[in-house]
This record gives C-alpha cells, structure tokens and sequence, in this order.
C-alpha cells in the first residue's frame, strides 16, 4: 500500500525523536523511528548545544525513516529562542549557545538602559526571561561584538537545519515570536528594538508562516543519505506552539498545559491582548499556528525532576521517573512548598540542595529523603499551575471549566491529579505525543490532507486516549495554596 507519511523532528531539552506519521483511516498514526539523547557540552565556561551532532541525528533520522516506507516531507521543531550564526559564506560561525548559559545574567537591566521595559514589553507581549534572544544577543553586543560583526544570519534552531537540508534562510514565524524582538502587532522584527540595542537588522532573515514549504532536501544531502529531494515545510516551529495544534478539543477557549521539561500554562486567543494587566501578570503572547496568539506564562517545569534526577545520578543514585513518583507518593503532603521560578532553579546544578535551601530561608520543614524532595516540587508545580489560571482568567476575563494537559509530562500521574486538586478543576491528560502530533498536523495542513486546526483537533482527539481526573482534597489545596502564595516573589 502507497501511503503518504511525514517526517517530524521533535527536539526537547533532554533528547530528540524522528517520528513518522500518516493518516490511515480517519486516525493518525505514528512510528517512532529514531531517538537520541541531546546533552548540552560545558567548553571553557560556555555551555553549548551540540549543532553538528543534532544535524547527524536528523540524517541518521531521516536514514531510518527511508527504511520504514520514506516520507514526502520533513517538519522540525525545537525549544524557543535558541539560534545558530551564518557567515557571508552559509558557513556556521560556532556551535548554538544554550539557553541555559550564563552569559544572560544581569541583561535584562542593561537592555533596559537602552529601551525601557515597558516598551518593549508593548511591542513584544512576551513574558521577561533571562534567556529570550532579546538577552542573548544584547550579551553578544556588549561581550562578544566580533562575532556579530562576522555573521550575516541569525537562524532560530529549527530554521537552521532546515537551512543545513535545503540552502534557504528563513525565520518561521512562531520560532521568531519566541525572540522578544518581534513586533507582536506587525509580525515583524522590531526596527526600534533592535536599533535601541545596536543588533544589526541584516542578520534578520525574512518571516514566513507556520507551514511554508521552504524548499527540497539539497542534492549532497539526498546522495550522501540516498533519498530522493523531499519537501522541506517550515512547521510551527517553536515546540510549544505545536503542542497547542493538538490540544483534542473543538472548543475554541480553552486552557491547556504543555508538560515537558517546560510547563507552558495558557489559551487560545485570536490576536494578543498586551496592557497593564498583562504586563504585571508577566504573561507571554506567544505568536501560534495561523494568526493566533496564545496567551501563556511559562513555568519552570519537570526541569526540577529531571535535575534533581541528574544529581542523585551524580550521587551514585539512579532512580526512573516511575520510581521517583512512588518515592513522591511515599512522603506526606503540603509540608514545604518553593516558588518554582525563583531564579535559582533555573540554571543546571543541585537542585535538591537549593530547594532544601529555600525552605530553610523561608523557615519550613526542610525535605530530606528523595521522596519529600520530589513531593515538593510536584505540589508546588501543581499550585503555580493554579497561580498562572488565576492570571490568564484575569486577563481574559473567562473562566474555564477544564483543564487539557498534554505533553510528556503528563505520564507522571502524580502531576495530573495534584493539578486537579489544586486547581479544583477536571483535567483531561492527552495526548503524551503532542508536540509530534503538531508538528505531523501542520506538514498534513501544508500538504492539504487535513483542512484546518479544528480538523487536525477532530482527528488527534479521535486518534489519542485521554485520561480524566476529578479534583480531590479541594480544601486541603485550597489551604496549602494560600501558604503557597506566600512564598512567591
Ligand atoms: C518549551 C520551550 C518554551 C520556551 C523554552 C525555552 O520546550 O520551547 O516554550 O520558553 O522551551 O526555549
């Protein structure tokens, strides 16, 4: 049987997957086909991506997929904001910076020397990291100039392998509205912006929307790989936005949570919604698929598991997730509580120790055993999940009944059902695919074998189980979130 299949590329903080899709029978259908794992590389005090080896991944992806019945074409997404630098010759100047590096600290006060922050959270509507592009290359300005100087574009992560396959520099718009040097009403690069700060408007590619065929796999590649010229479709890009594609609902409001190594907490919305409200809530409007703009506040995430994970390993302790979960289990509830984002979770290190820290400073029980540590962080994600409804509600003005998790994350059954209790709603945890699922969605809409989102939607809700969970202990969260809210800063 000759059925059309796509190829998505799926890359995530901790490790990336090549995954085949095709429609058969009114359902998608997926094929995992390749994994790696994706480690960042410390190189004299610099903490790099490893560009070079996530392109040999795709190849090694795109070999195995030719294996398993071929592809008409290939989607890419990644995390936000991250971007590789082109030389006059297409050449890469060096590998991809992390997100996670330091070069960042202490930019946002020197950007806001040159530009005030309500200006350019005007222009932007994006929520302040340290991390945005925004801060990353304002520390290249000040740092580094020279290498500005030398480059001639600036490719946002999934724009630069499709630049490895094809030969053409674009910026897919979603990646691009993860910058926060984009005008969010215009959806272009911002002139003010990027004169404020002396970043030259040349590195700048042209914008294209979500689903734009980019261009054919170039010739050297298909005969060192021995694959025909497939379709190259610059999809949404940015991970999250294609999680949102595959949120199983026709609903057209409503809340979901993207769970990964991030938690993305937000809704749908036709265009954005930037004022004084949404600015002390700090909340991002995100561009999306089509003109939508989703309205999001990002949350530190399962980053604080994973971590954590990584230090025990480092101790000589190695748990699964499934065993840190029954160990969370194990441990009595709603004892010590962390503001998730305050700052010092976020770079990588010892995060067990910080979180015993922060419960000392702010004078509570103290967890020790691994089981306390993970109860901690699960309770106190599933409340900051409360926390950011209350502002997205606050901003929209709506309420919203139910709650859609989707995502990886969402395998920690522990984490859905403290969300329910402590946000008194029903979750409905689904699909665990969700960034692939859009990503194979928005190369089948580019393709016209699915009509529209709405569609895509029917269709992954018809091709996915979904799991429910009622609110439990409503008063004991209630209790714990206005302890909760205390340590918030
Ligand atoms: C999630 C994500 C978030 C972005 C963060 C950093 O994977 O893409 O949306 O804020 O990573 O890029």
């Amino acid at each position: 049987e000759n059925k059309k299949q796509v190829l998505a590329f799926d890359f995530g903080g901790g490790s990336g997957r090549a995954i085949l899709g095709r429609l058969e029978d009114g359902k998608i259908r997926m094929e995992e086909v390749h994994r790696f794992s994706n480690d960042p590389v410390m190189l004299n005090g610099t903490m790099y991506w490893d560009t070079l080896r996530h392109l040999f991944e795709i190849k090694q992806g795109i070999v195995k997929a030719k294996q398993k019945g071929g592809f008409e074409s290939i989607g890419i997404d990644t995390w936000g904001v991250d971007f590789g630098l082109i030389d006059e010759h297409g050449d890469l100047l060096e590998s991809a910076v992390h997100y996670r590096d330091d070069r960042t600290v202490g930019m946002q006060e020197e950007v806001f020397k040159a530009i005030p922050r309500e200006e350019v959270y005007n222009l932007t509507g994006l929520q302040f990291e340290n991390f945005n592009t925004i801060f990353q290359l304002y520390a290249l300005v000040q740092k580094r100039p020279w290498i500005l100087e030398k480059a001639d574009k600036l490719l946002l992560l999934p724009d630069l392998f499709n630049y490895f396959l094809t030969g053409e520099k674009r910026a897919e718009y979603t990646m691009a509205a993860t910058t926060q040097l984009l005008d969010a009403g215009k959806k272009e690069w911002s002139d003010r912006i990027l004169e404020a700060l002396r970043i030259p408007k040349r590195i700048f590619p042209e914008i294209i929307p979500s689903g734009t065929v980019v261009g054919n796999l170039k010739p050297d590649v298909c005969e060192e790989l021995g694959v025909e010229p497939a379709k190259v479709i610059a999809i949404t890009g940015h991970d999250t936005q294609s999680a949102v594609v595959s949120v199983p609902t026709q609903e057209k409001e409503f809340i979901f949570i993207s769970c990964g190594t991030w938690s993305l907490f937000g809704t749908e919305l036709s265009g954005p919604v930037i004022g004084e409200k949404s600015m002390a809530c700090d909340v991002s409007n995100e561009g999306g698929y089509g003109n939508t703009t989703t309205l999001l506040k990002n949350i530190i995430g399962l980053w604080l598991a994973q971590e954590s994970r990584r230090q025990w390993i480092r101790e000589g302790r190695e748990y699964s997730f499934g065993e840190l979960e029954e160990m969370a289990l194990g441990a009595e509830p709603f004892q010590s509580f962390i503001d998730p984002d305050a700052p010092e979770f976020v770079p990588a290190g010892n995060i067990p120790e910080r979180i015993r820290e922060f419960c000392r400073r702010t004078g509570q029980k103290v967890p020790e055993t691994v089981g306390e540590i993970m109860c901690c962080i699960n309770q106190s994600l599933a409340l900051k999940y409360r926390y950011a409804l209350e502002q997205i509600e606050s901003c929209t003005g709506r309420h919203y009944p139910v709650i859609h998790m989707i995502g990886g994350g969402i395998q920690s059954k522990l984490l859905c059902r403290m969300a329910a209790g402590a946000n008194g709603r029903k979750v409905i945890a689904g699909p665990v695919e969700a960034t692939a699922l859009g990503n194979i969605a928005v190369q089948m809409m580019a393709m016209g074998e699915i009509k529209d989102v709405k569609e895509a939607r029917r269709i992954i809700a018809e091709s996915e189980t979904t799991y429910e969970y009622l609110p439990q202990d409503v008063e004991k969260w209630d209790a714990a979130y206005e302890k909760f809210k205390t340590y918030i800063h």
